[in-house]
């Protein structure tokens, strides 16, 4: 049953402290080669989860790459490959910082790595400059559930993956997804305040399940999957990023320096593609300054700077979003 837009200022929220992730996350891999049967589980469950589909040096690299970061912050020791908590607490934010810009590009596009993509997209494969990466020590704040394609309108054609580093046994918080929850519209709370959490009678429980992920994994959660990271409750970090990959040949998103603008229109030297103009209108979402904040479509040439690094993601000549870059 699809649920209409959910309005109820008294409802109880449903917290990630009450989610009970019972079910276990099937492996699609016997699916790789039959790109309809792939899409058929994507969008009857929800979820793609593929075992061991990363090369493995390369994970080890990106592995190695963010726990450099995580040691620098001393959340680690120099050169623990098994991310071992040291004790000191996370100053916490870190999750776009510029220290990792990369790290994930450089992962999803590797040589070695395309492939598999390219059978998940169903077309040569590039990734989203939107990444956000988490190197999350034991008992971290936890975050809330709820489903990507509510705050981040008009990304089409793209595929969220959900990427772990080092082994993310269920003791050390991983995604838990509501499985089969994503052909029911959107269950936030629009009569609660910004983020509009998700009643807690609204999802059945049993529909929760998560696994043990190990590195090479990779899991593609649909866009209005309801899911949430589940505690840490390990001696380790949990190491994972989250980015989405698109149409190499013709990428939506992409990241972008303004060069100039109108009332309506922004100019900006895109990567890959190169200058474009593209409309602004008041249905934008413009969020160049902090990607937590809209911007009003009236005021934009107020705030708007000629060099802002942004992602532009376009349908057409149409601005769908511009949103302060958080990939170099
Ligand atoms: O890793 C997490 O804790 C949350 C990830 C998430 O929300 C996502 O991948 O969309
Ligand atoms: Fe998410």
């Amino acid at each position: 049953m699809t649920v209409d837009v959910i309005n109820r200022p008294e409802a109880e929220d449903l917290h990630v402290q009450d989610v009970v992730a019972a079910g276990e996350l099937e492996s699609c891999n016997h699916l790789l080669d039959d790109p309809e049967a792939l899409n058929r589980f994507y969008e009857e469950k929800g979820y793609i989860l593929l075992r061991g589909v990363f090369d493995r040096d390369t994970v080890a690299r990106a592995r190695d790459e963010m726990l450099a970061v995580a040691a620098q912050m001393g959340l680690v020791e120099p050169g623990d490959p098994t991310g071992k908590w040291t004790g000191k607490p996370s100053v916490g934010g870190m999750e776009e910082s510029d220290l990792y810009a990369g790290i994930a590009a450089r992962l999803i596009e590797d040589p070695a790595n395309q492939a598999v993509m390219e059978k998940v997209l169903g077309e040569p494969a590039c990734s989203v400059p939107i990444v956000q990466y988490r190197t999350y020590p034991p008992q971290s704040k936890l975050g809330t559930v709820h489903q990507d394609g509510f705050y981040s309108p008009g990304i089409q054609d793209y595929r969220p993956v959900w990427v772990s580093l080092t082994p993310c046994t269920r003791d050390m918080g991983g995604l838990a997804l509501a499985v089969g929850q994503n052909k029911r519209g959107y269950f936030h709370n629009v009569g609660k305040p910004n983020p509009f959490p998700i009643p807690r009678d609204a999802i059945p429980a049993e529909s929760w399940a998560t696994t043990d992920y190990m590195p090479g994994d990779v899991l593609v959660v649909h866009p209005c999957t309801p899911h949430c990271g589940l505690p840490n409750n390990s001696d380790r970090l949990r190491v994972s990023f989250d980015s989405r990959v698109q149409s190499a040949a013709n990428p939506s998103a992409i990241a972008a320096t303004v060069k100039s603008f109108t009332p309506t229109t922004v100019t900006v030297d895109a990567d890959r593609v190169g200058e474009i103009t593209l409309n602004i209108d008041k249905d934008s979402y413009l969020r160049p300054i902090d990607p937590g904040v809209r911007e009003s479509f009236d005021g934009f040439v107020t705030y708007m700077k000629p060099g802002m690094r942004l992602v532009v993601v376009r349908d057409g000549d149409r601005a769908v979003m511009l949103r302060k870059a958080a990939e170099g």
